[in-house]
């Protein structure tokens, strides 16, 4: 069995978003809304089980009771404060301050010129994901066949409709691909979809249960900064490459292949 493509989340994945992205993006619409609500790291941490960022602010809502503007219909309230944020994301993405995580840049211009397809499947809202590869590595926007995003599924992760919709898209099965992940949402929703799934962890995330994972790493390294693996085996790899990507692809539907080298 082959591996013929490699299917990218990208909040906590490609790049370090939610702490300083979202949620101070969260922060400005709710300030700009004279809304006095105010997401801490702590209480985003929480708030994170929830993917979506309008499934986000109406869980805050039902959850935390903050005051609500009296005039307010929910559904509307919501989609204008979720419009604001995104404006606000994609303005903090424009000045610079989020760059993609260890080896992920080297490791995508890998698979590229090896001819390996690549996707994105994400929960996040499109404008965000072009934001994001713009200012980090524009190139990379011709790179990816389909981007799959935000409300494009009616479930978002952890159910597996986007990585589905990914699938068919593309016109692949689930055991063509590798799916690259940073929560235990995002596991899930690749691990009902039956593709296998390489875990890079993150401050918000690395407590979390990933079993069932073909390998769990801090990042994907790089020849001067070796990852660490936290489940799995990575064999003598320090850094994450194609070659890697094609030993886990291969043991995890034949444990019994060669050992990773
Ligand atoms: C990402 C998310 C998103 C972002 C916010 O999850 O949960 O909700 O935090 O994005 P994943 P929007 O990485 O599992 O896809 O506000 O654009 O929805
Ligand atoms: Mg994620």
């Amino acid at each position: 069995m082959q591996l013929q493509a490699l299917i990218f989340d990208v909040d906590g994945t490609l790049a370090d978003t939610e702490r300083d992205g979202h949620r101070v993006a969260f922060n400005a619409a709710f300030a700009e809304a004279g809304l006095d609500w105010q997401w801490s790291v702590e209480l985003y941490g929480q708030l994170l089980a929830v993917t979506g960022g309008k499934e986000r602010i109406r869980h805050f809502i039902d959850t935390e009771h903050p005051p609500l503007p009296q005039e307010a219909d929910l559904t509307d309230l919501i989609a204008r404060l979720h419009k604001a944020k995104t404006r606000h994301y994609t303005a903090l993405l424009a000045q610079g301050g989020i760059p993609l995580r260890t080896g992920v840049k080297r490791f995508l211009q890998e698979a590229k010129t090896a001819g390996i397809r690549l996707a994105i499947a994400t929960t996040t809202t499109p404008e965000n994901v072009t934001a994001l590869l713009e200012h980090t590595l524009p190139e990379s926007l011709q790179w990816f066949e389909v981007i799959a995003a935000g409300d494009i599924v009616p479930a978002k992760k952890p159910a597996p409709d986007i990585y589905h919709y990914t699938l068919e898209t593309m016109g692949l099965r689930p055991q063509d691909c590798l799916a690259f992940e940073d929560s235990h949402n995002g596991l899930q929703s690749a691990q009902q979809a039956g593709i296998p799934t390489v875990v890079t962890v993150n401050d918000y995330t690395q407590a979390q249960a990933f079993s069932g994972a073909a390998l769990v790493l801090d990042h994907l390294g790089e020849p001067g900064d070796p990852f660490q693996v936290l489940r799995g085996t990575a064999g003598s790899h320090r850094y994450f490459t194609l070659e890697l990507a094609q030993q886990v692809h291969a043991q995890f539907f034949n444990p019994n292949s060669k050992p990773v080298s």
